[in-house]
């Protein structure tokens, strides 16, 4: 699904973020920096280790909730991956749908700031984190699209989506987004 906001293009497609060739991919990290299980595995185990020595050595104190940092991506296609820290969901009073809104505006500032044309990002928060998807749906793609009518860059963002249920859930509010 292809939605035009300005001159730029917003994307969903459904698979695997580590295959995406474009210029930044974004990680679902832990703010230790740390690695785990989930998109941030599976980055790690493509990238290869260079990509832990680099945050080790760059990001010693790790990343606060809803920041992101980047390093380069090593052995993928891409050539940075951003590593945002989104939100653990708990129940929805801590301030989590603002977090998770940081995290990807931040991804987007690093991407204009580091001249990226294309970005791809995960559903940040919704796996281990436990963000409800429907709710991330709702607050990932109201950020990406205010950004984009606002700075008019970069000229890709895609949202990858891992499962069926999480690609059905973005094209839903996306739909309604776009009419
Ligand atoms: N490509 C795209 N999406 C994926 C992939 C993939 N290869 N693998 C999983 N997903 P999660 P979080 C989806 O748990 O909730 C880690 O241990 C997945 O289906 O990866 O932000 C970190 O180190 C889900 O929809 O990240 C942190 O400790 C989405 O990516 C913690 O988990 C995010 O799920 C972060 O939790």
């Amino acid at each position: 699904m292809l939605v035009q906001f300005g001159e730029s293009r917003l994307e969903l497609a459904q698979g695997d973020i580590t295959t995406q060739q474009v210029d930044a991919i974004v990680n679902a990290a832990n703010s230790g920096l740390h690695g785990g299980g989930g998109v941030d595995g599976a980055i790690h185990r493509a990238a290869g280790p260079e990509l832990m020595q680099e945050t080790d050595r760059v990001y010693p104190d790790g990343c606060p909730t809803g920041e992101a940092v980047a390093t380069a991506a090593y052995g993928l296609p891409a050539k940075f991956v951003f590593h945002a820290v989104g939100p653990i969901w708990r129940g929805g009073g801590q301030n989590e749908a603002d977090l998770l809104g940081s995290a990807y505006c931040r991804c987007l500032e690093l991407a204009v700031q580091h001249n990226c044309r294309s970005i791809a990002f995960p559903a940040i928060s919704t796996g281990v984190y436990g963000y409800p998807i429907d709710l991330a749906a709702e607050t990932s793609l109201a950020v990406v699209r205010d950004f984009l009518q606002e700075q008019g860059r970069p000229e890709l963002v895609r949202f990858v989506l891992f499962s069926g249920g999480s690609y059905g859930a973005f094209a839903r509010v996306l739909e309604l987004m776009a009419n």
